[in-house]
């Protein structure tokens, strides 16, 4: 469908249309998936649709964390594939981390849809395809517990966008980090993540790679301050807080607005 680019929120809606038509036909993003981004547009539009500013601060904290590790790596699932796949791309070549595609809803298909996608993105290696997802996560019981024994079963430091929950437990258990880009600051996974981006993947993504370039040229000791003083629980509160004031200020709006000419009493 032809978005009209006059629309205000004509971006938010060409992302929506890119992925119904060009992604969720071939089967990259599955019917959950879109649900999954019906939710996240929900609280993007609560966010101003903007990076904000503890966001960007949890951006530069996963960047930091990103370079300091040993081996990190990088969760790609269905969504993040058809949103930002050249960006995981860029990210992994800057913070030398290993990609590898673990789904939900998985199956060989898209495993292959998905790497292929990478891999035009211009993806080097791609790890959990197949039988390369040969370990497990014994306390999942979904289908992501088949990781890659040499990508997220081993690594300090995971990047997981569009998680769904019991994962993140299951990896912080398992003693690794975890960063998680998720536009719920309530999310299962916001809440227990190490570090959490509350921002839309489409938005973080850029800035995070932007942010692990420069932080790249710097004296590694910058990433170990950044990483001291950044408060996980205290940033998922500044974000709630913004919800809580655009929600407050949109009630004020109604508060002036007028029906058939008449003001409406709330
Ligand atoms: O591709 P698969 O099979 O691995 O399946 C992926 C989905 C997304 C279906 C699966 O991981 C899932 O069910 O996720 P959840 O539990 O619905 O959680 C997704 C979270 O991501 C929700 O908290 C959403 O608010 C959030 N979200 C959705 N779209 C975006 C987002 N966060 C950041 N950027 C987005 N574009």
């Amino acid at each position: 469908m032809k978005i009209p680019p006059d629309h205000p929120r004509a971006e938010s809606l060409e992302t929506r249309e890119k992925l119904i038509e060009k992604y969720a036909a071939k089967g990259v993003v599955t019917p959950a998936g879109l649900i999954a981004h019906g939710r996240g547009e929900a609280f993007d539009y609560l966010l101003g649709e903007k990076t904000t500013s503890p966001a960007l601060r949890a951006i530069e904290a996963g960047a930091a964390a990103m370079l300091l590790a040993e081996k990190p790596v990088i969760s790609v699932n269905g969504n993040v594939a058809a949103l930002v796949a050249e960006d995981i791309v860029k990210l992994s070549e800057i913070t030398t981390a290993k990609i590898e595609v673990n789904l939900f809803y998985r199956s060989l298909d898209r495993e292959k849809i998905i790497g292929k996608l990478l891999e035009k993105a211009g993806a080097k290696e791609i790890l959990g395809i197949g039988r390369h997802a040969s370990a497990r996560i014994h306390e999942l019981g979904s289908e992501r517990r088949r990781v890659d024994p040499a990508g997220i079963y081993a690594a300090d430091v995971v990047l997981v966008p569009l998680e769904d929950g019991d994962r993140t437990q299951a990896l912080l258990k398992m003693g690794k980090k975890v960063i998680a880009v998720d536009l719920n600051p309530l999310s299962r996974t916001a809440q227990k993540a190490s570090i959490t981006i509350v921002d839309n993947i489409v938005r973080a993504a850029p800035k995070l790679t932007d942010a692990a370039d420069e932080l790249k040229r710097e004296d590694p000791k910058r990433c170990q301050e950044i990483l001291a003083s950044f408060n996980n629980r205290k940033n998922l509160n500044e974000s709630i807080t913004l919800i809580n004031q655009k929600l407050s200020s949109l009630a004020e709006k109604q508060k002036d607005l007028t029906v058939g000419g008449k003001r409406l009493e709330l």
